[in-house]
């Protein structure tokens, strides 16, 4: 007779964002409403954006009211046409800040540490591709030497989309460093939030201020010219001061999620069924997520389903391929995304999740594949 786990009381969700203590935020609040200056690059704005520059350790860093916008204005900003080779297994934003930018996503499959697959980058360039947006797909950064080789060879530009990836580093080098421009996401669900936001960072100047110009109305620095079509991408003091309130706590924050990480590596590697997204030993990690896939014998859609009647919510990240959006043209065939968009599962990971609960979660895991073969 086998042990039946019982749901959690509460609903378990894949994250619990950090947030500053309610007295230090109410602090730092008072603070902004003395000065009545809320929004347009306020002292919290330029602090926190000279505080990250350091963090990350990178040349230029540009603040954003969210990843999506800020990824729209590196594709602006960079010029580019006609085509760009990115990945089908990602966050619609990838993808829509391309066509939104008035250019044609072509997708590359991806290899099996989800990211994209450098030996397929070849045979989709045409004379129309003017860049790679490449995403660290759950924080695993991409093969950046080959994808630098690639967009060497046929003059190319690299941005990547380093939503999951804060913090991160490869090889020594703080991802940021990597491609033209690397865009960050800070929200709620990132392991560094500002509620809303994100950045850009970039090794050249002018190509920093472009994205400056670009981010305020297409202004020039006096105001006294609109040089480009800008939007408004500016982060306000509120969301700023989150951030430089937030910014102390991540350390702690990944800390605890690598622990976690290692017991959901040691308790679910027992079963056949289920393999972990693997940390790497040439990268700096964030464990920004925890990811499982299942093999072809068990529905993932069955396991989290059966989830939430124990209380846990999971995501079925990146369901479905965005290469299949119903705007897009239709596209090649991607059989190892289209796959993995089905078997991979975003489990519960945040500092405050307890030893005690991991072992619970994956019990209940354990439990269910072993249960699912009638189904
Ligand atoms: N590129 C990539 C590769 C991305 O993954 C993303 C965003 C972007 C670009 C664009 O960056 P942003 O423009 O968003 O800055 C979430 C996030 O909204 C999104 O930022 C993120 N990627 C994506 C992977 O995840 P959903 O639709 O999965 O969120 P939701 O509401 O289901 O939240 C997941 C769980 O998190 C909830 O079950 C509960 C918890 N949660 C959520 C929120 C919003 C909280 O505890 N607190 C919260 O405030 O998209």
């Amino acid at each position: 007779m086998q042990d039946i786990p019982d749901p959690f009381k509460n609903p378990i969700y894949i994250t619990k964002p950090i947030s500053p203590e309610v007295d230090t935020f109410a602090g730092k609040y008072n603070e902004i409403r003395e000065t009545c200056i809320l929004s347009n690059f306020g002292q919290n704005h330029n602090k926190l954006e000279k505080i990250l520059k350091e963090y990350l350790k990178v040349n230029n860093l540009i603040l954003f009211n969210n990843g999506t916008t800020a990824l729209f204005t590196a594709l602006k900003a960079l010029n580019l046409s006609g085509e760009v080779i990115t990945t089908p297994f990602t966050f619609p934003a990838t993808v829509n800040a391309i066509v939104l930018a008035g250019l044609k996503p072509v997708f590359c499959d991806i290899a099996n540490d989800y990211n994209i697959d450098v030996k397929k980058l070849d045979s989709l360039i045409t004379e129309k591709t003017s860049a790679i947006l490449a995403v660290h797909t759950f924080g695993t950064p991409c093969n950046y030497i080959e994808i630098n080789k690639i967009a060497k060879k046929y003059n190319l530009k690299i941005i990547y989309d380093a939503a999951h990836a804060f913090g991160v580093s490869v090889d020594g080098s703080p991802v940021g460093e990597l491609g033209d421009i690397s865009m960050f996401s800070f929200h709620a669900t990132k392991i560094f939030n500002t509620i809303e936001g994100g950045c850009l960072c970039c090794k050249n100047s002018d190509l920093a201020k472009k994205i400056k110009q670009y981010r305020n109305f297409g202004y020039s620095d006096d105001k006294n010219e609109i040089i480009v079509p800008g939007l408004n991408g500016k982060l306000n003091e509120i969301q700023s001061a989150i951030g430089l309130l937030n910014l102390p706590l991540v350390e702690e924050e990944i800390n605890k999620r690598k622990i976690l990480t290692n017991i959901y590596i040691e308790e679910l590697s027992q079963t056949k069924e289920i393999s972990v997204l693997q940390p790497k030993e040439n990268v700096k990690h964030n464990y920004q997520y925890l990811i499982i896939e299942f093999d072809e014998k068990i529905s993932r859609d069955y396991v989290y389903e059966k989830l939430k009647e124990y209380n846990i919510i999971t995501r079925k990240y990146f369901y479905p391929c965005v290469s299949n959006s119903k705007f897009l043209e239709k596209c090649n065939t991607l059989p190892v995304a289209e796959k993995i968009s089905q078997k991979t599962l975003a489990l519960p990971l945040y500092g405050d999740l307890s030893v005690e609960n991991v072992k619970k979660i994956c019990k209940i895991i354990k439990y269910i594949v072993k249960n699912s073969y009638m189904y």
